[in-house]
């Protein structure tokens, strides 16, 4: 059975889920196709701070309706080196501030958003194959429900992350592809308990990174900096919550409050930039084209500027006829990622542990963290880049 729509959209993600409930709005048509089932999709823990132009991407999906009822707006972070705090003061520096709601939350938002509006989306859309990428009607082949099925679109919008097939589809020797892996990973827990402090909690110590942030006031997400092959059954409780106490500097435990914990996983930290955004009528967006390490809170929020930049390309081309912003979407889109990448990794270098992996990169780390915590200018780089650049 061959279904035609506008544009294929591979992936139910936020990248995915945004780009067709923006264009559903302006009366674009589109058909998701998931891999996993809904619950699945709804149910994974990832990012947790929206700059504003995510939430702006959310209002034109017709989606932040709880997230402006219940979301926390931050105006500021805390930087503690051995055990130090001090503030960095968004509002003041910028006059912006950043929106702390879960991607979670966020994507069961797009998701109801878009079931409400009969948007289609087919979950458990399995072997998804793409075919004719360079022809004017590209194809997209699925298993669903054990029965073959087929998309004809006019456009693909590889949506899929980091481990997707639309990526893959671009052959390797056409494909400009950037990386960097770091030499560490993050150990996060989901924990039933207020967070230490109003706000995010970076903390540079000997022992290494710890993150404390918030998914609401009774409920805490933390980070620990730990060896990319972590046996993550050798973290207990206990001992989780006495290495971030002693890392944010309260190794009494007198601020950190502790609870049961909810979740335990293991994220890599890379950086990864595919600048082959477009293979024909397949265009990526979000963690299909790239990767930054969630020390700059920047995954999550490139995929929203993608998504911004690709749907107002796909309205210029059905208005006016003109694929040209089509033809430019790779170099608006990279710009900005290329930035992010940037920020993120500067705040994982300068926050970071190397020890004795790399104890020249190390001794720059500090002495970068203690020209930040000295100088406004550089407070202001800081504070601009996290809040978010401009579109
Ligand atoms: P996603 O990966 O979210 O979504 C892609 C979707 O495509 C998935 O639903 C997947 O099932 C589907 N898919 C894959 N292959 C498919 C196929 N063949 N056919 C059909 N569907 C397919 N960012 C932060 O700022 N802070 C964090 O703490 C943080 N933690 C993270 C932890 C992890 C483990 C990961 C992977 C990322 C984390 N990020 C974090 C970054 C994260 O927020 C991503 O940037 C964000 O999820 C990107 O959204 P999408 O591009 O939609 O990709
Ligand atoms: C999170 O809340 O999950 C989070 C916040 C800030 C980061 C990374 C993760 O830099």
């Amino acid at each position: 059975m061959v279904e035609r729509t506008q544009v294929a959209i591979v992936g139910a993600g936020p990248a995915g889920l945004l780009l067709a409930e923006v264009l559903r709005r302006e009366g674009i048509e589109s058909i998701v196709l998931e891999r996993r089932d809904r619950a699945h999709v709804e149910g994974r823990i990832r990012a947790g701070v929206l700059e504003t132009g995510t939430v702006e991407m959310m209002r034109r999906a017709g989606a932040a309706e709880r997230l402006e009822r219940e979301a926390l707006i931050h105006e500021g972070i805390e930087i503690a080196v051995d055990g130090a705090r001090r503030r960095i003061d968004f509002r003041e520096l910028t006059g912006a501030s950043v929106t702390v709601y879960g991607q979670t939350e966020a994507t069961k938002d797009l998701g109801e958003r878009r079931a409400a509006a009969g948007g289609r989306t087919i979950y458990e859309a399995l072997d998804v194959v793409l075919h004719d990428i360079h022809s004017k009607r590209p194809r997209v082949r699925f298993l669903h429900q054990g029965e073959r099925a087929e998309i004809e679109a006019d456009f693909v919008a590889g949506c899929d992350g980091f481990h997707g097939v639309c990526r893959a589809s671009i052959p390797d020797d056409r494909m400009r592809a950037y990386e960097r892996v770091y030499p560490f990973a993050w150990l996060g827990v989901m924990a039933d308990a207020p967070p230490p402090a109003e706000e995010l909690i970076y903390a540079r110590h000997d022992r290494g990174f710890a993150l404390c942030s918030m998914r609401s006031r009774s409920r805490s997400r933390h980070y620990l900096q730990v060896s990319p092959t972590e046996d993550l059954e050798a973290w207990s409780a206990d001992r989780i919550w006495s290495e971030i106490a002693l890392r944010i500097g309260d190794p009494r435990g007198e601020t950190l409050k502790t609870g049961p914990l909810i979740e335990k996983s293991l994220t890599p930290m890379r950086s990864f930039v595919c600048e082959t955004m477009r293979w024909g009528r397949l265009f990526l967006a979000g963690d299909a084209a790239h990767i930054v390490p969630p020390t700059g809170a920047k995954g999550l929020n490139l995929a929203a500027s993608d998504v911004h930049y690709l749907s107002q390309a796909i309205l210029a081309f059905y208005r006016t006829g003109s694929a040209s912003e089509l033809d430019a979407y790779p170099e608006r889109a990279l710009a900005r990622i290329w930035k992010a990448q940037r920020f993120s990794w500067w705040m994982t270098t300068m926050l970071h542990n190397f020890g004795a992996l790399d104890a020249f990169q190390d001794k720059l780390g500090r002495a970068e963290l203690g020209y930040v915590l000295s100088s406004r200018a550089a407070q202001t780089a800081l504070a601009e880049n996290y809040v978010g650049l401009p579109y």
